[in-house]
């Protein structure tokens, strides 16, 4: 069990392992962690992929050498002086590909930081670029998103030295401030995004 508070403004929180054999700590992956003893105990019948996230594949700081891959629940991330995976360098390059779905028709306005850089497409046009080099690495951008429709995302994020830290946020229609996109917008494969999504998590 984990308890966190946030209280004024910025929040962040990582939780780290270090299995034996490996030489750094690492981000403990969602691959691992389970709601219930019962989902722990099931864990053999998993499915390939996740209900929800996107596909993470982890290359070199030039984004030359595959790595491996992995997948990501939130479209935000904290390596802080260490590594996302277990199996990735402490400065790596990482590509996540998969679906977005907007809850409503509407602008959105997408926000980025990102230590060191990222790049944002959705469906293949480019969205915005953030890098520490201009804006201390924030970004901005406005698209507009069809409602309960698969768009095609895709994020490019580097962190090629020192503290790894990116996110993307976004403030849907309506609304006047950023927040993270949910789980249930994102999704690995377009195979996996259902007929109805139930945004108000109720
Ligand atoms: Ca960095």
């Amino acid at each position: 069990m984990i308890e966190y508070f946030e209280k004024v403004r910025g929040a962040r929180l990582t939780f780290f392992w270090q299995p034996l054999g490996f030489p750094h700590p690492s981000i403990v992956p969602s691959a691992v962690l389970f709601p219930t003893e019962k989902h722990a105990a099931a864990k053999g019948k998993r499915k390939p992929l996740p209900d929800h996230g996107l596909v993470a594949d982890y290359f070199d700081v030039d984004f030359k050498k595959p790595i491996g891959r992995s997948f990501i629940h939130r479209t935000e991330t904290l390596w802080g002086e260490w590594a996302a995976e277990s199996f990735a360098p402490i400065d790596a390059g990482v590509r996540y590909s998969g679906y977005l779905v907007a809850p409503t028709t509407g602008r959105y306005k997408f926000e980025a930081f990102a230590d060191d850089e990222m790049r944002v497409w959705i469906n293949e046009n480019p969205v915005l670029f953030a890098t520490l080099a201009t804006n201390k690495g924030f970004a901005s951008a406005y698209v507009e998103l069809e409602g309960k429709t698969a768009h095609s995302l895709r994020m490019e994020y580097l962190d090629a030295t020192a503290n790894g830290q990116f996110l993307l946020h976004w403030i849907p229609p309506g609304f006047t401030d950023a927040m993270s996109i949910p789980c249930k917008a994102l999704y690995p494969i377009k195979k996996a995004v259902p007929k109805e999504i139930n945004f108000a998590g109720k």
